[in-house]
């Protein structure tokens, strides 16, 4: 549809009739989980089960080709391992530092639950504040911190962030893997990587991990009611954190050799999800 026609509609129109494309093109009426993966997640998805279906966002209402290299940009429909419960997988995410505004960041977890979803896994790649995490690291999210200063809701909608990380999910993460570590995600606006004393800041804060995705969208799965788990990658340190600069092919680097372990773990967890 054209970009003109679509803006016309409101964010929930139009993820309806996103949903609704999405139904047509998988020929599944609804999709019971969601992931959308960060960087370092795109090994993950391809373990989850059969490939039902692959669609180009640019093809769906309301999404845009991605910016950032190491994002692969497919919507697809997969089959949760052998059971008859489907999958809805957003192999990329928009950033609000695109440009597009807030309401292009959350498209997908309001498609998500426009497609009946219940749930939704948001993956990234970030930075750890613990030198005990090496890249690699697998981190649940047990809470966040906003510091981007706006909201994905318009108006005066009070919704209760209490437990925004589902303490159910999370202990289904902790029964795939035991030791899986916690942490408070700070999202900053980026695109620019933060400040040694920016991280210091996020440390003093409470923060355990930084990146620049992930708490707009958990905001915007709770309004629509979606149970939501988080799960961050460390892919560096921190800036300060050691010695050494960030560089984003490193990143993509320590995502890659990571997926092994967390593919097999991921797609364990969404069995239970
Ligand atoms: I991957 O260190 C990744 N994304 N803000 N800081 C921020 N975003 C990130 C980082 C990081 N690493």
């Amino acid at each position: 549809m054209s970009q003109s026609a679509s803006s016309t509609l409101d964010p929930a129109q139009l993820a309806g009739q996103a949903a609704h494309q999405i139904a047509l093109a998988t020929g599944a009426a609804t999709h019971d989980v969601a992931l959308v993966l960060g960087s370092g997640w795109a090994r993950a998805g391809d373990l989850l089960g059969e490939t039902l279906a692959t669609l180009d966002p640019a093809e769906v209402a309301g999404f845009r080709a991605p910016s950032v290299a190491g994002h692969n940009a497919t919507i697809r429909s997969v089959r949760i391992g052998d059971t008859d419960r489907r999958a809805l997988v957003f192999g990329s995410r928009t950033h609000l530092y695109e440009g597009h505004g807030v309401r292009a960041v959350v498209h997908g977890v309001r498609v998500a639950a426009a497609a009946g979803c219940r749930a939704i896994v948001l993956t990234n790649g970030c930075g750890g504040l613990d030198a005990g995490w090496p890249p690699g690291t697998p981190v649940l999210i047990s809470d966040h911190i906003n510091l981007t200063g706006v909201s994905p809701l318009e108006g005066a909608t009070f919704v209760d962030l209490t437990d925004l990380y589902s303490p159910r999910l999370r202990g289904v993460a902790r029964q795939v893997e035991p030791g899986l570590a916690e942490g408070v995600y700070v999202q900053f606006p980026g695109p620019h990587y933060e400040t040694p004393a920016e991280v210091r800041m996020a440390g003093i804060l409470g923060g355990n991990l930084v990146g620049m995705s992930t708490t707009l969208e958990a905001i915007a799965a709770r309004a629509a009611g979606l149970e939501v788990l988080g799960i961050s990658l460390v892919t560096n340190p921190a800036a300060g954190i050691s010695p050494t600069p960030l560089s984003h092919a490193e990143v993509i680097e320590a995502g890659r050799a990571a997926g092994e372990r967390i593919g097999p773990m991921l797609a364990r967890i969404v069995q239970l999800v």
